[in-house]
């Protein structure tokens, strides 16, 4: 299917998602929704208990899907919470999975009109997936799918995270 619609902008940074000014950002979640720990408890602690009461009404989300709910106290209007793979050496569908999280969190920002979307490293933090090519398929992801949105930022927590995506996007 071809489009006329541009790829977003993409900006890396380092630091911590629940303070990006951005209008959606993107929770690697588990399939409960209900919360957990690294950057979904993070997600979380600073969205306030509204967000897993709002979570316990969306019945979870598989792997590779995605699901967007309200900011609540986030400076970010929503959080698109999709579900990464388990990392098992990689036959087992994850490179497809993890490059769905991404077309599917896009489509869900693109769907409440957000034009600017933080995403952090999906399923590299519990889930194991390698750095490397996580970062490779986020890249190329966002890169080839068709979207409204205007701006991605990748969001990395630690400097290993961010030479990964700057071997992908080159020296600005
Ligand atoms: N901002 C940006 N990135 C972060 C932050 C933060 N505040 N905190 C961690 N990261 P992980 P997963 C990075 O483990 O691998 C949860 O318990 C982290 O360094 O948060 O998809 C869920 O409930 C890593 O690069 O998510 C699931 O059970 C990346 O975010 C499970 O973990 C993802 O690490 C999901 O595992």
């Amino acid at each position: 299917m071809s489009s006329d619609r541009p790829s977003p902008r993409l900006e890396l940074t380092v630091g911590d998602i629940t303070t990006e000014q951005v209008d959606a950002i993107v929770n690697a979640a588990n399939e409960t929704l209900l919360g957990g720990g690294g950057v979904d408890g993070a997600i979380h602690r600073a969205a306030g208990p509204e967000l897993v009461a709002h979570c316990r009404t969306l019945g979870g989300c598989p792997t590779g899907q995605a699901k967007v709910t309200p900011g609540f106290r986030l400076a970010a209007r929503w959080v698109i919470h999709t579900v990464g793979p388990i990392w098992h050496g990689g036959d087992r569908q994850e490179p497809a999975l993890l490059a769905a999280c991404y077309r599917e969190s896009l489509a869900r920002a693109g769907e409440v009109g957000a034009r600017s979307v933080a995403f952090p490293a999906i399923s590299t933090g519990v889930y194991g997936y390698p750095i490397a090519p996580a970062a490779q398929i986020a890249v190329e992801t966002v890169r080839s799918t068709p979207t409204t949105v205007e701006l991605v930022r990748f969001v990395c927590f630690n400097d290993e995270a961010f030479d990964a995506y700057l071997g992908m996007l080159g020296p600005a």
